[in-house]
């Protein structure tokens, strides 16, 4: 990289770095004269300013530029277009219909089974059939109306959480509402003038516990600038399941199960991205108990969101962990230049285990598959080898989604753990439109 390269250097490497892509390039796309209206952060005392990388790791910069690691640095997605659907790996959307210019939504609380890893299929509260609850997509302006019906045996009531929406509406039981009852109906309805990443929840405490909780995301109707190529939801949750039981412990206060979208690594469903694209990730922490130090290898990102909207460029922070406390929602920005198979992990340590508890000893052997050849209980196997069934295994390394990877990738990952591939485009494109099958170890890189 010469570092005399100015603005329209980096937009020439960024077209050379597109160059033969299917996808059209942002820095093709756009005069490099007149596409850098963005404020600067704080603008290089010269006109000269770094590239930034976008198929090898590097800097851009200098600190306080558009380049500085890639803080303003676009992807693949040209400017002032809708924004890119979420994409949130393992769990569904709420569909809706329009009716009389109103987004109707219709949400069911009812008891659910989870499998958060293969063959640990527990008893859980959801919505419409899983946990967390299918995630709530809409755009800023939509007047929204959500049909809450309760199919649970109890009572329950929904909160929205950071939306500011009238009081009647807001879901506390007693406060601003009757509970509702189990076969009863209630009706939400109000328009939305905010945008972020917020959440739903039910406002009772216990069902919040075993899992009522899902995504509220609000898009702005144009993608911010500069746009991301690919938008990840992941809601964080913990669990606690004594051995031989499938019912979660709401009154536990230790925890033995972490999920990212209800589910645990290395079940969890790798977020699949195209080397050089920027990417956004959305954390939205619904734990019982504990803050999740998330920490994600290989690239360096910038805060650019929480669950109160949009944080102005000024006050973007460079990260590669992110703290989510219980409730906090934190959106983190990256442009994904380093190729690889990049683990993304809560970094305390007893997060990133499966079947861990203190108080009632491993839950190595899983109750659908037990040999009984060894006691349970103490001492725990600290390198944490878990027996799997060949069908366990096969819905973890049989999937498309982790092909190519290394062979035994799946014992580096458990807990609130996941990983995110950055291929290269042409593995991306045979990865994701094609079936060719793609050796072990495919992506996995060192210098070039
Ligand atoms: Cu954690």
């Amino acid at each position: 990289m010469n570092p005399s390269e100015n603005r329209r250097g980096f937009l020439a490497q960024g077209a050379a770095a597109t160059a033969g892509m299917m996808v059209p390039g942002r820095a093709l796309a756009q005069n490099p004269d007149t596409d850098d209206n963005r404020p600067q952060v704080s603008p290089s005392p010269s006109s000269e300013i770094h590239p930034y990388p976008r198929t090898h790791a590097g800097l851009g910069g200098p600190v306080g530029t558009a380049t500085d690691r890639g803080k303003l640095v676009a992807g693949f997605r040209e400017a002032n277009l809708p924004p890119v659907p979420l994409t949130t790996p393992d769990l569904e959307k709420l569909p809706f219909k329009m009716i009389g210019g109103v987004k109707e939504f219709h949400l069911r609380p009812m008891p659910v089974r989870r499998e958060l890893l293969p063959g640990m299929d527990f008893h859980v509260y959801g919505y419409n059939g899983t946990m967390p609850g299918p995630t709530i997509e809409v755009v800023q302006g939509d007047r929204v109306r959500i049909v809450v019906h309760n199919e649970l045996p109890e009572p329950t009531t929904i909160h929205w959480h950071g939306l500011e929406c009238p009081n009647n509406m807001d879901g506390i039981p007693f406060v601003t509402q009757p509970l509702i009852g189990p076969g009863k109906k209630f009706v939400y309805e109000f328009t939305i003038h905010q945008v972020g990443s917020m959440a739903y929840h039910s406002h009772v405490a216990m069902q919040e516990a075993i899992g009522m909780a899902g995504m509220f995301i609000i898009h702005p109707k144009v993608a911010y600038d500069p746009p991301v190529d690919y938008d990840f939801g992941l809601l964080l949750q913990q669990f606690n399941v004594g051995p031989a039981s499938q019912i979660v412990n709401t009154l536990s206060m230790d925890w033995n199960y972490l999920t990212i979208n209800g589910r645990c690594g290395p079940y969890t469903s790798p977020l699949v991205v195209r080397l050089g694209s920027r990417v956004r990730m959305r954390f939205v922490n619904f734990s019982t108990l504990h803050q999740h130090p998330i920490h994600f290898h290989g690239h360096t990102g910038w805060l650019t969101g929480t669950e109160g909207g949009r944080t102005p460029e000024s006050a973007w922070v460079p990260l590669n962990t992110i703290r989510i406390g219980i409730g906090e929602i934190r959106e983190v920005e990256f442009v994904a230049n380093n190729p690889g198979d990049w683990v993304m992990h809560c970094h305390m340590f007893h997060h990133t285990m499966n079947h861990m508890t203190s108080q009632v000893g491993p839950h190595i052997r899983g109750p659908q598959f037990d040999s009984h050849d060894h006691v349970a209980g103490f001492p725990q196997i600290m390198e944490g080898a878990m027996k799997m069934s060949p069908d366990a295994m096969k819905k973890i390394s049989g999937r498309r989604t982790t092909e190519g990877m290394a062979h035994d990738w799946f014992k580096g990952v458990a807990g609130m753990f996941t990983v995110i591939r950055v291929l290269p485009e042409e593995l991306y494109q045979e990865l994701t439109e094609t079936d060719v099958p793609i050796p072990v170890g495919t992506s996995v890189f060192g210098e070039s």
